[in-house]
């Protein structure tokens, strides 16, 4: 024991008194801690047997930016691979008001109830001000946060827009393991975020309000051209009306888009999921999604494309980031940068000259 203390960072040197601020308990709590931490083994392991507690903890060391975290998260990735892909993949995502969480939290109790495990993870880059949009309505999800067949988990923070989507892609591959046959992603439908997703799911859909105009709810076009079904919510009260008017409206847009490769028409249904009405119905369109494109192995396909495009993807980023973090790299970049605003030199002459020294 002595012997083990003395070679621990927290009392290394010999002679040199304890600081007060270690007191013997604390010390001895971190000591436990260190010890308790489970090897990638045993939370491959819990994993498998369904445990949430070390499904949370392998997502911890996926989120870690500790280069001893990530070999473990790497190896409990892999041991989890095996046991993945055996679920589906739902994409949700309209602008911040529409009723996501409260749309989740009915949506996510209505699937539980009829016999599936369901996940929900976020991709919100823009958490790293707001500190997590789930966590904080967790409130909002009240029901499923106790459903013993629901896993809710925030998005990861402080990272850019790649980061968070590795994360999420990973977090998927554990929830999968761990049983849950139906994974949720919420998005904020403002930005880049809504691409980044589309490219982890197999079904996107996109909530709306009626009596918004598109300007308003911040929508662009492209973000309606992914939606496999648009969701009216709300539609309850004096909204009922509007909503179902929105309902034609929106499906004579739908209409005007290009055929999808998946062979599926998006369509449009209402629902109020402060009223839990529809939510059934949503379930129904995207389990008749499910069942056509199973059939003609477009579900297949476009997982294996977006295997691929994510593979792509890292070793993009990896290359980007290892370039602009070179230590050489990044004063050079400052010359050239300035050069080329005085006009000393080409932009391409200049971006030249840092790929030349960067690849010898
Ligand atoms: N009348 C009515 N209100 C709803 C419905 N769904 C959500 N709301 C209300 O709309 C407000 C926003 O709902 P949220 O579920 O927080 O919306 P969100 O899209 O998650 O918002 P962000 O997390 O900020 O992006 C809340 O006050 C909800 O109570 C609905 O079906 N009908
Ligand atoms: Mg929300």
């Amino acid at each position: 024991m002595e012997e083990n203390q003395k070679k621990s960072a927290l009392k290394e040197k010999d002679g040199i008194p304890q600081p007060e601020i270690l007191n013997a308990s604390s010390v001895q709590k971190v000591l436990l801690k260190r010890k308790n931490q489970p090897s990638a083994e045993e939370l491959i392991a819990g994993i498998l047997a369904q445990d949430k507690v070390a499904l949370s903890r392998a997502i911890t060391l996926v989120e870690s930016t500790n280069i001893e975290h990530l070999a473990k998260a790497n190896e409990i990735i892999n041991g989890c691979l095996p046991h993945a892909n055996q679920s589906i993949r739902i994409g949700i995502t309209g602008v911040p008001g529409v009723g996501k969480s409260t749309f989740i939290e009915a949506f996510g109790k209505y699937l539980t109830s009829i016999g599936k495990k369901v996940a929900v993870l976020a991709v919100d880059p823009s958490s790293t001000i707001s500190h997590g949009s789930i966590l904080g309505d967790k409130t909002r999800m009240e029901e499923l946060v106790k459903d013993e067949n629901a896993f809710i988990r925030p998005s990861a923070s402080g990272e850019t827009l790649g980061g968070v989507a590795r994360k999420t892609r990973e977090t998927i591959i554990l929830c999968e393991a761990c049983g849950f046959d139906t994974i949720i992603i919420e998005t904020v439908g403002v930005g880049q975020s809504e691409t980044a997703v589309h490219s982890m799911v197999d079904f996107f859909l996109l909530l709306k309000i009626s009596g918004a105009g598109d300007e308003l709810q911040g929508i662009k076009r492209g973000i309606m051209e992914m939606a496999d079904t648009i969701v009216i919510n709300k539609a309850d009260g004096d909204n009922v009306a509007k909503a179902k008017l929105a309902k034609t409206e929106f499906n004579r847009a739908l209409h005007l888009f290009p055929a999808k490769s998946s062979g599926w028409i998006p369509n449009v249904t209402t629902c109020s999921a402060f009223e839990k009405t529809g939510i059934d119905n949503v379930w129904k369109i995207i389990a008749d999604y499910f069942e056509l494109v199973k059939s003609n192995n477009y579900f297949e396909e476009k997982r294996q494309n977006q295997n691929q495009f994510w593979m792509m993807e890292t070793i993009n980023e990896q290359l980007k980031s290892h370039f602009y973090t070179h230590p050489e790299i990044s004063s050079l970049l400052e010359e050239n940068k300035k050069a080329v605003q005085s006009n000393e030199i080409s932009p391409f002459a200049a971006a030249m000259n840092l790929l030349e020294k960067y690849f010898k």
